[in-house]
């Protein structure tokens, strides 16, 4: 039988992550922008659906991602880890796996990555400051610091190859915010899932930095020079506000995971005594 002729946008998608949590929502939500999506993680994916590959590969091992990029068009880079860990374990994940990809997405000729990049880029910021993308990096730790080299190495493919990358500062994406930091970096599944279809299909992004963040009722974070990707979004953590009545008095003096942007993830790590 004659194959019927697909109006999707892209032929093949490329999720690394896919077992994870963003990778688990995007899986079934990005279908309607590819005729397949490719689905990559180390860990079980399950059995493969309608519309899906399975390619299961370390980030690590250079010669499997190169197989993996095989007649892509577009990659969706979400997988590494995602918290803080040991240089060990984030450098083989995080910096050798980008690297690996980067290298995979110039051989292949693929044209365009959206790189899962992360607030933690700028934790060292304090959450009295106001910043925008062109301010200079502050990673919390070197798990934000692999994510600096994911923004940096994806400039430099631009700069030098011309591969678009937009890298997205995710902000808390989770179902709902669980503490009061959350209700100012809440990035909503349903915003997320918008501004990667701006990411994708806006016609020129050259290398772009947006924060990835829903429209909280205070924010720390100035996207106008993400403003060509025309990304509005839709969700707000005010619809949350029941749930910490004394959001409010943040921050707290003091108090270092109310002091910087990074929360948390100031604790974690070597600490200064
Ligand atoms: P996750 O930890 O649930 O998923 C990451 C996936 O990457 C996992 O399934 C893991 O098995 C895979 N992975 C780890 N090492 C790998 C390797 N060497 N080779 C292949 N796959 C490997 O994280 P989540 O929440 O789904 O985040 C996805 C991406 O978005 C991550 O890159 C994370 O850093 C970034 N991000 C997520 C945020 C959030 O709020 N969920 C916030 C900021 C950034
Ligand atoms: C991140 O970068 C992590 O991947 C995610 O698990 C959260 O910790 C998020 O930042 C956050 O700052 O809430």
């Amino acid at each position: 039988m004659k194959p019927v002729a697909s109006n999707k946008p892209f032929k093949r998608i490329l999720l690394t992550g896919a077992a994870g949590g963003l990778g688990r929502v995007l899986r079934e939500r990005i279908k309607p922008w590819a005729d397949i999506v490719r689905l990559s993680d180390i860990v079980d994916m399950g059995e493969a659906q309608e519309g899906e590959e399975i390619m299961p590969c370390d980030l690590s091992d250079k010669a499997a991602v190169h197989t993996l990029m095989q007649e892509v068009d577009v990659v969706l880079h979400f997988g590494g880890i995602s918290t803080e860990n040991n240089f060990e374990a984030i450098m083989q994940a995080n910096i050798l796996g980008t690297y690996h990809i980067y290298e995979a997405v110039h051989q292949a000729q693929v044209k365009r990555v959206i790189f899962a990049s992360s607030n933690h880029t700028v934790g060292y910021y304090k959450t009295t400051d106001y910043i925008d993308a062109h301010m200079p990096m502050r990673a919390d730790g070197m798990y934000g610091v692999s994510k600096c080299f994911g923004e940096t190495l994806s400039r430099y493919y631009f700069d030098r190859f011309g591969i678009e990358t937009v890298c997205v500062r995710i902000g808390s994406s989770f179902p709902e915010p669980v503490n009061p930091r959350m209700m100012v970096t809440y990035f909503s599944y349903d915003d997320l899932l918008e501004l990667l279809r701006c990411a994708l299909f806006t016609p020129r992004v050259g290398h772009t930095i947006s924060f990835g963040v829903s429209n909280n009722p205070a924010s720390w974070w100035d996207n106008r020079y993400a403003s060509h990707l025309g990304y509005q979004a839709k969700d707000s953590s005010a619809a949350f506000a029941h749930k910490f009545p004394n959001s409010g008095a943040y921050p707290v003096a003091d108090d270092i995971t109310t002091l910087y942007q990074g929360g948390a993830f100031l604790l974690t790590g070597p600490q200064y005594k």
